[in-house]
């Protein structure tokens, strides 16, 4: 048994049973609707929440609006101050929080570790960030007069993010916004919103130690609904949006509408190339953590092997070597290297996907089971499965958010291998194993990968926050995380400053009177 309320504790997390309420869940009081939260893992009952309101969410959003007020006023360093200590607080809290993210996701904890060691990582990053919010200096064309953009902050930030990285998107997004000087609404996923709100426990003690209004940081547990309502509200001029196409889309064409800003990363459908020049043992050990792990829910995970003819059989070989001895079990326990899916509807598109791609004339090479007995009695355990296919089937065109691995042959040149990788709809991660340097060249070329992320002799999955995050074409387009990702969190600004005591105008014009 897992001791929940311990770990909860330790967050500072005391009623979780059977109602949930802190007054840090700003609305949600009045609603009668309370959703129940079982864990994947073991099927418990961890916490009972209270579902936002409309009414809630219009309530949130003035606080933030106030809290914005103050934020924007404190220099962009002393934002950095702040969100350094809340780095500290989740270096205390790792152990309990990556747990809980562990226990309530169902990735196994290290996994649930690592993710809290990715919100860390972005804390710093933001710190150091928060004194290089750069703009440019440029050239006048007139005399004495100079030019230079800088970058202010934008307001509220609303941010969507999914169940399978349910803090470390946020926390991208979250400490990004508020080294800008930013405040977020966020809306984490209704399927785990209790790490959500520990992460909200952390951060209100950090802001109230710095006697900060709490609105710089707020959550919002809710369905759809509240979704579509920040999409729509002019008054949260960025939303950030991480989860299907599906969903993406309609928050895109919402926001649009309004000529708000989104920052969309949605569905990948991720492939590795193995050229005949393929570090075969090396690549291996990149598809299985990318195929499994997270049990095949990251949007970077590895969905396809493009293989070299030459090597597929062995390739294949020893894939049906390794799948077998993958120990699937409660992702809490020593070991363990798969865990669940996240629910029973998981487990429904699984099999469908497997039925259809079937259909379709793929060759169903191990795996596909739902787990029973011992251990497995929540029905969400699935033996990960390989499928040899064929890049054109309509199943192996989506995204199926679970462990299905297929394996596709390909002949001749590299350049064919990156038409296959490229012929998808999604545009996400993407890598190459070969040590020809003209393959992997290629692959990084113009002519390449078409993706956000081209990874060489490295998976598809497990990207450092260092680097901007995100993909091309139905992927969304946008970035987050590293590198100069942190624009879209700001309102640029063109200064152009006259120090005569002459009124010329740009481009030569006259106009004398
Ligand atoms: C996601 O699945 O939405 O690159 C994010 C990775 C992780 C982040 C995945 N660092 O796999």
């Amino acid at each position: 048994a897992v001791a929940v309320t311990e770990m909860l504790e330790k967050l500072g997390i005391k009623e979780v049973n059977p109602a949930y309420s802190t007054g840090l869940v700003w609305g949600g009081q009045n609603n009668k609707e309370v959703r129940e939260i079982y864990s994947p893992a073991d099927g418990n009952l961890i916490a009972s929440v209270r579902m936002a309101t409309e009414e809630d969410y219009g309530a949130v959003i003035r606080k933030a609006e106030e809290a914005f007020k103050v934020w924007r006023t404190v220099p962009a360093p002393k934002r950095g101050e702040i969100v350094r200590q809340i780095g500290n607080k989740l270096r205390e809290f790792k152990e309990p929080l990556g747990k809980l993210v562990s226990y309530e996701m169902g990735k196994i904890l290290q996994e649930g570790l690592g993710e809290v060691q990715e919100m860390i990582d972005i804390c710093d990053f933001a710190v150091g960030l928060s004194r290089q919010l750069q703009g440019s200096t440029l050239h006048s064309e007139r005399p004495s007069h100079r030019m230079y953009d800088q970058y202010h902050p934008l307001g509220v930030v609303g941010v969507i993010s999914a169940f399978n990285f349910p803090v470390a998107v946020w926390s991208w997004n979250a400490m990004l916004a508020a080294v800008c000087g930013d405040v977020t609404v966020w809306k984490p996923s209704e399927k785990t919103p209790l790490t959500a709100l520990a992460c909200q426990h952390i951060i209100r003690d950090v802001l109230a130690d710095n006697e900060l209004p709490e609105g710089i940081f707020s959550v919002i547990i809710g369905d759809a609904k509240i979704g579509v309502a920040m999409s729509k509200d002019v008054r949260v001029p960025l939303v950030s949006a991480t989860g299907s196409t599906r969903m993406g889309k309609k928050v895109g064409e919402a926001v649009g509408a309004r000529l708000g800003k989104s920052l969309l990363e949605l569905g990948g459908n991720n492939a590795i190339i193995m050229t005949e020049n393929a570090d075969i043992e090396m690549a291996l050990r990149a598809v299985v953590f990318g195929a499994v792990g997270t049990c095949g829910q990251r949007c970077t995970s590895t969905r396809r092997v493009i293989i070299h003819e030459n090597i597929y059989d062995e390739v294949k070989e020893r894939l049906l070597k390794i799948y077998p001895n993958l120990p699937i079990g409660n992702p809490l326990s020593d070991g363990t290297l798969v865990g669940p899916l996240i629910d029973k509807d998981a487990v429904e598109a699984f099999l469908n996907a497997l039925k259809a791609v079937q259909k379709e004339g793929g060759n169903l090479l191990i795996g596909g089971e739902v787990l029973e007995g011992a251990g497995y009695e929540t029905g969400t355990y699935v033996t990960p499965a390989i499928v040899e296919a064929e890049n054109h089937y309509h199943l192996v065109q989506e995204e199926t958010f679970a462990p299905i691995l297929y394996l596709i042959k390909y002949s001749g040149g590299v350049e064919n291998a990156i038409d296959i990788q490229n012929g998808v709809k999604q545009g996400l991660s993407s890598s190459i194993f070969s040590t020809n340097m003209l393959e992997t060249e290629a692959f990084v070329s113009h002519w390449g990968s078409d993706c956000g992320i081209a990874n060489v002799n490295i998976g598809t999955s497990g990207a450092e926050i260092g680097g901007a995050f995100g993909g091309e074409k139905d992927t969304g387009g946008g970035r987050e995380s590293g590198s100069d990702a942190w624009r879209i969190y700001m309102r640029r600004q063109t200064n152009t400053i006259n120090f005569s005591r002459e009124l010329p105008l740009a481009q030569g014009i006259k106009f004398d009177f």
